[in-house]
């Protein structure tokens, strides 16, 4: 399986947020987002974890940039923190926020690494959560004045802009489930925030390219596209199962980023919960603004079938009440993630097929491990042999998606560095360099060693 090749000009790079990475949570004017809220919330996130500290990237910023260099890879995928750059959500500039990402995006490109920025990975000003967030219009509207403030700063430097990252973790986990920030459990609320993401995309792009001079700036945004299979694929109900799964998790959004329209299936199922009146007349021209990469977060599969009436409070899926997800056997990673290089080979397949015209990048793969560094020959060592695994794995169905003709031009592993792990807290380490969360030391772990092959050469090495 090894010994692949990729093409000339592949992108290998490793992905963070900010968030989960930088700390300094109160330093040089950064505002409280949803993220600091919920997880000083006793009982949201495991142990009480937060990211006050985090892998303290904010203080640490030469040294992990040299470690990526160190790597050999092409490209770094981080994100900027909105209450770096506008504290209270609207109004006033923080120029220190702007600074930090200036000098993070300086050291990149000195290094010869480029930056793929997200302007959002979770973490909204608390300000603007407190008149509504997401389920109201206005904060898409922020978030464009946002994007415009920080493409005049870096729109010379940056060549690849992302506006959202998983807008489907933001509008289900965090308004519908309640797993993540803010909290909130609400069918209505949680389709309120799918659309306003959308929008937010949308108006983000449009002010993005009014002001980025860089000439070869590329656009895109970040889903993380369900890659569902049908327990019974003889059973209607259970292919109307998997319909549905894939109209909330994936048509609610790349339809109208990349078509202009929402599925009349998925208004359909919905029309119980909400009659929609919040998409306004023009809103969906907005959102399906010209965009250059489709980016794909993928970690598993799902395997669905037709079940029972459940009660639908606290649901990532709504409107999905007869839907029941199916376990699937084998192996799976620390997360309790099925392992399956096939999905995501699938995956790429079928996104290519509905929406031909787009370069694709995988924007996260990865895998948590209870890793733990053992001392050999006078130095520490981190074999996680699993993730080496899981990764070479995963590689070789990207490269199978290539050879079938889907334009995949980049992968970035999640994750270069262990962090925080959202609800998760510091449990679950995804990284391909270890952290000891005592003394923030940074170690590579074999991934790492195993990947630095793969980006130097562009082949698969052995694992
Ligand atoms: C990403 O989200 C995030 O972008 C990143 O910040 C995060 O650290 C990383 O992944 C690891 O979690 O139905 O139980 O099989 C991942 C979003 C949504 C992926 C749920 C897996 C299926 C879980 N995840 N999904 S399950």
């Amino acid at each position: 399986m090894s010994g692949l090749e990729f093409p000339a000009g592949f992108t290998f790079g490793a992905a963070t947020a900010a968030y989960q990475i930088e700390g300094a949570a109160t330093e040089d004017g950064r505002g409280p987002s949803i993220w600091d809220t919920f997880s000083q919330t006793p009982g949201k996130v495991e142990n009480g974890d937060t990211g006050d500290v985090a892998i303290d990237f904010y203080h640490r910023v030469e040294e992990d940039l040299d470690l990526i260099k160190s790597l050999g890879l092409s490209a770094y995928r981080l994100s900027i923190a909105w209450p770096r750059i506008i504290p209270a959500g609207l109004g006033e500039v923080n120029e220190a926020g702007l600074a930090f990402y200036e000098k993070v995006v300086d050291g990149l490109l000195v290094r010869g690494i480029e930056p793929v920025v997200t302007l959002y990975h979770w973490d909204l000003p608390q300000p603007l959560e407190d008149r509504g967030g997401w389920t109201v219009r206005e904060t898409s509207y922020a978030f464009a004045e946002y994007a415009r403030v920080v493409g005049e700063r870096l729109g010379d430097r940056v060549a690849v802009w992302t506006t959202l990252n998983e807008p489907w973790c933001s509008a289900y986990l965090g308004y519908g489930s309640g797993d993540h920030a803010p909290g909130r459990r609400s069918e209505a609320a949680s389709l309120q925030a799918v659309h306003h993401l959308n929008l937010a995309h949308g108006l983000a792009l449009i002010e993005l390219r009014k002001v980025v001079t860089r000439p070869d700036a590329r656009y895109s945004v970040t889903n993380n596209l369900a890659m569902a299979y049908a327990a019974d694929p003889a059973n209607p109900e259970d292919v109307d199962a998997k319909r549905q799964i894939e109209a909330l998790q994936n048509r609610a959004f790349t339809d109208p980023q990349l078509r202009g329209f929402y599925p009349q299936d998925l208004l359909t199922d919905t029309k119980h919960i909400t009659d929609w009146s919040f998409v306004h007349d023009g809103d969906l021209e907005l959102i399906n603004q010209p965009i250059d990469i489709v980016g794909i977060n993928y970690y598993c599969t799902g395997t669905v079938r037709r079940g029972p009436e459940h009660s639908t409070e606290g649901t990532a899926y709504p409107g999905a009440t007869r839907v029941e997800s199916v376990e699937q056997p084998g192996p799976h990673t620390d997360m309790g993630w099925n392992i399956a290089p096939q999905g995501l080979y699938d995956l790429l397949v079928a996104t290519h097929e509905a929406y031909p015209e787009y370069e694709i990048m995988v924007t996260e793969n990865g895998a948590a491990y209870g890793d733990q560094p053992v001392e050999e020959d006078g130095g520490k060592r981190v074999h996680d042999t699993e993730r080496v695994d899981f990764l070479l794995r995963h590689f070789v169905a990207a490269h199978r998606a290539i050879e079938a003709g889907v334009p995949l031009t980049g992968y970035f592993v999640w994750s270069l560095m262990d962090n925080f792990e959202w609800a998760f807290g510091y449990t679950k380490r995804f990284g391909i360099v270890y952290v000891d969360y005592e003394t923030q030391e940074r170690t590579k772990k074999d991934s790492a060693l195993w990947y630095t092959k793969l980006a130097e050469t562009g082949v698969i090495p052995e694992a």
